[in-house]
C-alpha cells in the first residue's frame, strides 16, 4: 500500500498525464508545492515500488499498477469533493478539506460515501431537505 505522501504523488502524476500527456518533475513539484529534488526522490521510490518507470531524460510513465491506483485516487478525491459540496461545505474550504481527509478513509468508507452521493444525486429534492435542516439550524444559533 502506498503511504499518504506516495498517494499524493501518484494522484498528481495521473492527473498531469491525463491533462497533458506527460508529467515532468517541474510540473509535479509545482502541483504539490514541493522542491524538485523531493520529487526526484519520491519518483525514484515509486519506480522501485513499480508504480512508474522513470528515465532521467525521457520522463516518466505509470505502470498498469500505477495507473490503476492513480485512477482510484483521482476518483476518491473527486467523490469527496462532491460529498462536501452536497453537504453544503463552503467552496473555499472544499479542496483543502479533501486533501486533509482523503488518505484517512478506508476503501469501504469511500464506497459508502459513493452510495450517499448517489442517494442525493438520484433525487435532488433530498439536497433540498438537507438545506432546509441547515437553514433551521442556522436560525437557531
Ligand atoms: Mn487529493
Amino acid at each position: 500500500m502506498p503511504t499518504p505522501s506516495m498517494e499524493d504523488y501518484i494522484e498528481q502524476i495521473y492527473m498531469l498525464i491525463e491533462d497533458k500527456g506527460y508529467a515532468r518533475v517541474s510540473d509535479i513539484a509545482e502541483a504539490l508545492s514541493v522542491h524538485p529534488s523531493s520529487v526526484t526522490k519520491m519518483v525514484q521510490k515509486l519506480d522501485k515500488d513499480e508504480y512508474l518507470v522513470y528515465e532521467k531524460y525521457r520522463g516518466l510513465i505509470l505502470t498498469p499498477k500505477g495507473k490503476k491506483i492513480g485512477k482510484r485516487l483521482v476518483y476518491r478525491h473527486e467523490l469527496l469533493e462532491q460529498l462536501l459540496r452536497i453537504i453544503g461545505v463552503k467552496e473555499e474550504n472544499i479542496y483543502e478539506d479533501v486533501e486533509g481527509i482523503e488518505h484517512h478513509l478506508s476503501w469501504d468508507a469511500i464506497d459508502r460515501v459513493g452510495d450517499l452521493v448517489q442517494f442525493f444525486e438520484e433525487d435532488e429534492s433530498r439536497i433540498g431537505v438537507l438545506r432546509e435542516i441547515q437553514r433551521k439550524n442556522e436560525e437557531e444559533q
